[in-house]
């Protein structure tokens, strides 16, 4: 590790936050993982950072935590990665510890932070990510890795992109780290995917896979299909809607065992990221004048659950 290696600060302690810095520290990049409170702060300490389990092995990474008021490093690298509704309220309070023109890079569902982030930081590099390794929490501080993926980082900005080949080359570890160019297509394509599956599992409090048993499903996937392949296409964004209903049905199968993020939320009652989800198609779709009636019920109806526990 040479000396400009950056320092990577981690902003969100939870699955996937935990399962970067435990790779990162274990190639010796030098971490710093943001952690929420004291508690959880002692949580890391007593757990001599964070425990991954991994295949048959279960191994413990000492990872340096910090609370966001207590940072002495500079923040010049940043993974972002708590859920969209949290993330302006924690970069708020890191603001005053960011270097000069921070890269940040998103790593979560959803569309329409990076917009709010600029309104915050206006000279952030905000760079996007998407990653298919999937993981869960078992305790605090100890994740599994419970399937191997890779993750892609890009650049909504052409003038950008640069930044997010020179981040994708110095977060190199054991995770498959590149970057890709048009990761705006990319990041589109998953909106789609999760505005079908994330609001359907979570009404219905169901697995992925189950959604394909439903008897009307063909007609309501091809009906949110349809309805956000017109606001992608006057956003610039061609996809054909039965490219769309492929890859979500896939995705179905795919991840037919898992709960989606949007389930586990409404089981949990906590607040969901459906505004950056359906809610972020319906705003989009209202600038362009196109109606998507079918986005609009599914925001309505998490948006009703959420405020029974709100
Ligand atoms: O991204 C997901 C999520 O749960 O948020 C999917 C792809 C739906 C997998 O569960």
């Amino acid at each position: 590790m040479t000396a400009e290696q950056p320092t990577w600060h981690i902003l969100g302690a939870g699955a996937i936050g935990c399962l970067f810095a435990s790779y990162l520290q274990r190639a010796q990049h030098r971490v710093e993982l943001i952690v929420r409170d004291s508690v959880r702060l002692s949580q890391l300490q007593e757990n001599s950072g964070v425990l991954l389990e991994c295949a048959e092995t279960t191994a413990s990474t000492p990872i340096s935590g910090v609370l966001p008021t207590k940072i002495t490093t500079a923040i010049t690298h940043c993974l972002i990665c708590t859920k969209a509704p949290q993330t302006i309220a924690a970069l708020s309070a890191l603001k005053k510890y960011l270097a000069p023109k921070p890269i940040l890079i998103l790593v979560q569902n959803g569309m329409g932070i990076r917009e709010r982030i600029l309104q915050l930081i206006p000279d952030a590099i905000v760079l996007n990510a998407i990653t298919t390794e999937g993981a869960y929490r078992r305790a605090a501080f100890h994740i599994v890795h419970a399937s191997t993926g890779n993750t892609l980082i890009g650049a909504m900005e052409l003038a950008e992109q640069p930044y997010a080949q020179d981040a994708a080359a110095a977060l190199q570890c054991e995770l498959p780290i590149a970057a890709q160019e048009n990761i705006a297509q990319q990041l589109w394509l998953k909106l789609s995917i999760n505005s079908v599956i994330n609001p359907l599992t979570a009404l219905r409090q169901c697995r992925n896979g189950e959604l394909l048993k439903l008897a009307n499903i063909d007609e309501v996937i091809a009906l949110l299909s349809h309805e956000f392949n017109a606001l992608a296409q006057a956003e610039g964004y061609i996809f054909s809607t039965e490219f769309l209903i492929g890859r979500i049905k896939q995705v179905m199968r795919d991840t037919a065992a898992n709960y989606s993020s949007m389930q586990q939320d409404i089981r949990a009652k906590r607040h969901t990221e459906i505004d950056y989800i359906n809610g972020f198609i319906v705003q989009r779709a209202l600038r362009h004048n196109i109606a998507c009636p079918e986005h609009a019920k599914l925001f309505d109806a998490i948006k009703q659950k959420e405020h029974t526990f709100m």
